[in-house]
């Protein structure tokens, strides 16, 4: 069993229905551990968009991680995810953070997510579910300690 954390977003449609649909077709094949709050998210990159909700999950399963990235991307194509313009719009996205503590380097995947340390939807909830976690040997702790990003508020379910 390897030890995973996956960041979840999403912009368009009903955004929590969304969320739990991806949580639901994940389980298939990820022992969720646990999940943090939702959260909503100002857009990062491309700002003429709605704002997502975002979460992120702490997972354990038996797939290696080619075999992981084939999964989730399977599985935005079965939720009809419709490839636009980089950073754009999108029903699901669902973005594999971290591996065990490895690292690594292919032409489809980088592990740790190469961009999750800059991006507060990332690594608030992540803080959250995970206090004491390290990546590549710094301390997410001291991490948040000056940490600014983009606008994040907790998503206060209806
Ligand atoms: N995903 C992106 C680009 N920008 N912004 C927010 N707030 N949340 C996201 O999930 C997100 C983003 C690319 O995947
Ligand atoms: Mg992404
Ligand atoms: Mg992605």
């Amino acid at each position: 069993m390897s030890r995973i954390y996956l960041s979840i977003g999403t912009n368009l449609g009903e955004k929590e229905k969304n969320i739990e649909h991806a949580l639901q077709l994940l389980s298939n094949e990820i022992k969720i551990r646990k999940t943090s709050s939702l959260y909503e998210t100002e857009p990062v990159g491309f700002k003429d968009q709605p704002w997502f909700l975002n979460m992120v999950l702490k997972g354990d399963t038996d797939l290696p991680p080619e075999e992981l990235l084939r999964f989730t991307k399977g599985i935005e194509s079965e939720m009809k995810r419709v490839k636009t313009i980089i950073n754009g719009p999108r029903i699901i996205d669902v973005d594999m953070l971290l591996y065990d503590d490895e690292e690594i380097e292919t032409e489809e995947l980088t592990v740790p997510h190469p961009r999750m340390l800059q991006r507060a939807f990332v690594m608030i909830p992540l803080y959250e579910i995970s206090p004491e976690l390290t990546i590549c040997g710094n301390s997410i702790k001291e991490m948040m300690k000056d940490f600014k990003g983009e606008k994040v508020q907790k998503h206060i379910n209806a």
